[in-house]
């Protein structure tokens, strides 16, 4: 061995795409040695991604070999919720799970409940085998409500489905408005096409209650209250059609109901929109004389505004709002919401609803887990989690935790790390990251389906979800083929079927939808029941709400009678550095949050004695925090902000903002989370 010198490994670089929640589905680059992924970073050939990863994905190594990884299944051997596990082994963790399900089965497969959401947005180690298990098995099925579900209907009635502005456009508009969305952190790169308009002259409006990262960079921001983003809409139309600012031509041909609309509108006049919105008609006159006279205009919506009671109303009207002023002629106006309807994804192929053979099982809300876990009609006796960590995430935690705490709840979580969630199972099954195991991604932020090799080999014992429901299916004796299939079957299932998903794969993204620059509402065209935008919407009337545009008021209203107990709206959205409640783990991003803090206005502050950096106690009926106070004009006076989602047991009493949120209120539409809707007191401690 002397003399020789060790040579330097060869660094490879395999193609990726990011698994979260997140619109922009970014294309990675992992860069792997000996084995190892040295380096994670995004791709430059890939148009939306343009070479850049946000903070979080580009410390993905340090996740992906955080010490913390579980990479061993484990068995609980403390009380739920304490966290304490020994290591078994696969044998044993599959067997006891397929032991424990058998007999539920038996008696009544509904008592089963899949709990799951968008921690991978995966199509393979998403919903494909998990959902052929619990088809084969009759389990209950879940709604999965807890994100977006209101938005979407109310676009869906007014819109049809999300089809929104491409973003390699967005560099083109002259207005754009961020409606309920703070796009530096959580779609970064919109913003970034977003500051090129703004460098090419574009003017920039915020629509949020706080002072986010993005307002606080637009020219405009109206901090409307919580909950009112329907009235501001109505005021906007007001002014439009008051002012002859309209596109007669577009709403004569393209919508459906225009007479209804103005007649409703007419009953929203800017001071008393103002009033609601705690504004002043001055904001409303001149957002809509700009609306109404740039193109092309453009509305960034995000989930911001439809976490409260009249959710899914909110996105309606402002849906609404690019058919009266014909912003949808032009490429790079119009909505976005999310461009998730320019995806085909055969679902049945994936999901094979088939397996459940005519049955058809309850449903049963992911929202009100915690109502269902305690009061449900029949019992839910097992609950197997995986892509979720609702003990962090669901509303109205103190609710939900007494449900996972129940000692005759048999709970299967599969996870990466021991979350607020883990510590609750029986069985802990150790899943492989995205760096490990292969996917493909149907995005909703621009319009590219992506696809991800694995990188490296599973660490420890980890298994792709896919492979612990291909196991836990054979253990339960299911022999139709399709529990043999492998993910790369899964895969191509996915995506279209003329398309090879090896060839997708070896490029790592494959555009789908129209040629660039086609603005594809020019001519209407809108998969509405009449094709056109429906103001008037007779599907919403037969659901049972309103046909047409209104305002409704949040639940847990400043100006209702409970805001003398409660009289601060409470809002957490997400914090950067986490996303929603992955990444929380990770040291050096949880370092940049600093620790749970409450953003509360210096009048506020100063009624209530709170001093800046002291700590106070949030409460309400359904339970209380203590966050740190940030005493901050980013919060508008009466709202405070936690930005979110902590995991508890890393914060200083265990707990987070869910504790104040309810499950007793869900949306007018798409009956999701009203995390928004939120009335709380606060106290310096
Ligand atoms: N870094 C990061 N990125 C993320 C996430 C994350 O947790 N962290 N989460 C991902 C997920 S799952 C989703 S769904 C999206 C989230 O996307 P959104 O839910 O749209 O979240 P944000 O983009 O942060 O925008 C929310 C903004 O809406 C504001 N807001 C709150 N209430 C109201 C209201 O009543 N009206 C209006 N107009 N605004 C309101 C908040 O103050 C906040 O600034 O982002 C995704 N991206
Ligand atoms: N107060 C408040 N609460 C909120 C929100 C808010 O704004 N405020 N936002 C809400 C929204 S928009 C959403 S979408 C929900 C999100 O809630 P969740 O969907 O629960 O998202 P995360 O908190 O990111 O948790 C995802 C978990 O999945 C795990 N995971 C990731 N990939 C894999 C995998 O491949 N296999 C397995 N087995 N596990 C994996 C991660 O480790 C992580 O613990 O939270 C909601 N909760
Ligand atoms: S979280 Fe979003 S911005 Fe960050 S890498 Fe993933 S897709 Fe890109
Ligand atoms: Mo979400």
């Amino acid at each position: 061995m002397i003399g020789k010198s060790k040579t330097p490994s060869r660094v490879t670089t395999v193609k990726g795409a990011c698994p979260h929640d997140c619109p922009d589905t970014c294309a990675l680059e992992v860069h792997v040695s000996d084995g190892i992924a040295i380096k994670v970073s995004g791709s430059a050939a890939h148009a939306p991604t343009a070479g850049v990863l946000c903070t979080k994905v580009a410390r993905y190594t340090e996740r992906t070999y955080h010490p913390d990884r579980l990479l061993h299944p484990m068995r609980r051997i403390g009380k739920k919720g304490e966290g304490r596990f020994e290591r078994i082994s696969w044998e044993e963790a599959i067997a006891t799970v397929a032991n424990r399900l058998a007999p539920i089965a038996a008696e009544g497969a509904e008592q089963i409940l899949p709990y799951s959401y968008a921690g991978t947005m995966g199509l393979v180690q998403g919903e494909s085998m998990s959902m052929r298990f619990f088809h084969r098995l009759g389990a209950s099925f879940l709604d999965r409500t807890i994100c977006a579900s209101a938005g979407t209907a109310g676009h869906e009635i007014t819109l049809g489905s999300r089809i929104g502005v491409d973003v390699e456009l967005a560099d083109q508009a002259k207005l754009i408005i961020f409606w309920g969305s703070n796009a530096i952190t959580s779609s970064v790169h919109f913003w970034a096409r977003a500051q090129e308009a703004k460098r090419r002259g574009a003017t920039l409006v915020a629509i949020d209650p706080y002072r986010s990262l993005t307002a606080e960079k637009c020219h405009r921001h109206i901090a409307l209250l919580p909950g009112t983003d329907s009235a501001l809409a109505l005021g906007l139309m007001h002014v439009l059609i008051r002012d002859g600012l309209i596109d007669d031509d577009y709403v004569q041909r393209h919508t459906l109901g225009f007479e209804g609309l103005s007649e409703r509108a007419s009953l929203y006049p800017p001071a008393k929109v103002a009033a609601i919105c705690g504004i002043t008609p001055q904001e409303i006159e001149s957002l809509a004389q700009l609306y109404g006279t740039t193109r092309p205009a453009l509305i960034r919506a995000n989930y911001g505004m439809q976490r409260v009671r009249g959710g899914g109303m909110a996105t309606r009207n402002i849906a609404c709002l690019p058919a009266l002023v014909g912003a949808f002629r032009d490429a790079a106006g119009g909505m976005f919401l999310s461009t998730s309807g320019n995806f085909a994804v055969d679902n049945r192929a994936l999901e094979r609803p088939d397996l459940l053979a005519g049955r058809t099982p309850r449903t049963i809300n992911m929202s009100t887990i915690g109502h269902a876990l305690l009061d449900g009609i029949a019992p839910v006796k097992a609950l197997i989690v995986y892509n979720s960590n609702p003990v962090a995430v669901a509303p109205d935690s103190s609710r939900v935790v007494r449900g996972f705490a129940r000692e005759d709840l048999f709970t299967v979580v599969l996870e990466h790390f021991q979350t607020d969630t883990a510590d609750y199972a029986d069985i802990l099954l150790p899943a492989t990251t995205q760096l490990e195991h292969l996917d493909v991604i149907k995005p909703y932020g621009h319009y590219y389906m992506m696809a991800n090799n694995p990188a490296i080999a599973p660490l420890g014992e980890c298994k792709p979800n896919s492979e612990i429901f291909r196991l836990l299916a054979k253990a339960m004796g299911f022999e139709e083929p399709c529990f043999s299939d492998s993910d790369e079957t899964i895969a191509q299932a996915a995506v279209a079927k003329d398309w090879d998903f090896n060839a997708v794969r070896a490029a790592g993204w494959q555009r789908v939808g129209p040629a660039k620059d086609v603005a594809r509402f020019a001519d209407g065209g809108f998969d509405t029941p009449s094709g056109k935008v429906e103001f008037f919407s007779a599907r919403a009337q037969r659901l049972g709400l309103d046909p047409l545009p209104d305002y409704i008021a949040p639940q847990e209203d400043t100006r209702s009678a409970a805001a003398s107990r409660y009289p601060l709206a409470m809002i957490s959205p997400p914090a950067r550095h986490f996303l929603n409640s992955s990444f929380v783990n990770v040291q050096s991003l949880r370092a940049s949050e600093g620790e749970p803090w409450l953003d509360i206005h210096p009048d506020d502050a100063s009624k209530r004695q709170v001093v800046a950096g002291g700590y106070v106690r949030v409460f309400n009926d359904r339970g209380s925090v203590e966050l740190r106070a940030r005493i901050t004009d980013r919060a508008r006076r009466g709202v405070v902000v936690g930005l979110s989602v902590w995991w508890k047991k890393l914060a200083r009493d265990g707990k987070n903002a869910n504790e104040l949120t309810s499950s007793d209120t869900l949306t007018d539409m798409g009956r999701a989370a009203t995390f928004y809707d939120c009335l709380v007191q606060v106290e310096a401690l």
